[in-house]
């Protein structure tokens, strides 16, 4: 599929996806949303020489300002949980890659961007950033999962109250309050993203999709999370993933992991 809205870069098998819509604050329109759906879904993000996903926003003003306003002011309510329900399939397959995705936030990060940067693995941010859930200004809730992970990051005292006054928080705020992983200047946003991903790339691609996989069930209804664990546990120690990491460390080594 031929991006307009998306920008895919790759340095050190780390892919760069920015948000290209820097006139309307990189809102997510179906386009961008349907580009996305593309995107996680490709070969070429699922290859196995990729360490992982950044996330950003074109320019210097935002991440991605939110779902866009202009394209559903006439929508219905059985075209709203339509359209929910297809933001909701997205931004699960990217909570569910199986590699990380780390959001790279710079400016605002409101309604469906604050939803997006939820749904990645990882944030990190600037100290000029805003977040923030205004739906309830326009009569709406959020609809792409903010109801749900904002609970989850920040847990609901705060989450109720940021959902009902639909109040911005800076980020330094949301780093206190568990949204972010890290607030760091405009200069080393990407270098740091990169960084965290790095890590993780040396660990075992098996057990990094596992983690995944677990941590995700613990939010899944239909599904023990502790069940899982142990169901996971076990898929782990049957890799050769698990052999190299533990051999290596008897023989003071570090670890050349296949992913297998
Ligand atoms: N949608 C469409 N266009 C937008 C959006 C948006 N969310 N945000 C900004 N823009 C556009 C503006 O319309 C403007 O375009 P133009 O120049 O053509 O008028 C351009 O971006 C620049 O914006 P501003 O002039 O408003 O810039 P300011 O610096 O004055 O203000 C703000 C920046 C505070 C970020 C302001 O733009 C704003 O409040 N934006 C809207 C924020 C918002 O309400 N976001 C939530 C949207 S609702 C949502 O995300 C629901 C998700 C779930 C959807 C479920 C299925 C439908």
């Amino acid at each position: 599929m031929e991006y307009s809205n998306l920008l895919v870069e790759e340095q050190d098998g780390i892919i760069l996806l920015t948000i290209n819509r820097e006139r309307a604050l990189n809102a997510l329109n179906r386009q961008t949303m349907s580009e996305l759906k593309d995107f996680f879904a490709s070969d070429q993000a699922r290859s196995a020489e990729v360490k992982g996903v950044i996330v950003r926003g074109a320019g210097e003003k935002a991440f991605v300002a939110g779902a866009d306003i202009k394209e559903f002011l006439d929508m219905d309510a059985a075209g709203g949980a339509q359209m929910a329900q297809a933001g909701h399939d997205i931004f699960n397959a990217i909570e569910a890659f199986p590699k990380p995705v780390v959001a790279a936030i710079n400016g605002f990060a409101l309604g469906g961007g604050c939803e997006l940067a939820m749904a990645c693995h990882m944030r990190i941010a600037t100290p000029s950033s805003r977040f923030g859930q205004p739906e309830v200004n326009l009569g709406l809730i959020p609809g792409y999962g903010g109801t749900q992970r904002l609970i989850q990051c920040i847990g609901k005292t705060k989450a109720i109250e940021l959902l009902m006054t639909a109040d911005m928080i800076d980020a330094e705020e949301a780093y206190r309050l568990g949204l972010l992983n890290y607030v760091v200047s405009a200069d080393e946003l990407i270098e740091k993203a990169m960084n965290l991903i790095k890590k993780v790339s040396k660990k075992g691609p098996v057990a990094i999709a596992k983690i995944v996989e677990t941590v995700n069930a613990y939010f899944d209804h239909q599904v023990d999370g502790f069940q899982e664990e142990v169901n996971q546990f076990g898929v782990t120690c049957g890799t050769e993933d698990f052999q190299i990491g533990a051999n290596a460390f008897i023989n003071k080594e570090k670890p050349k992991f296949t992913g297998k």
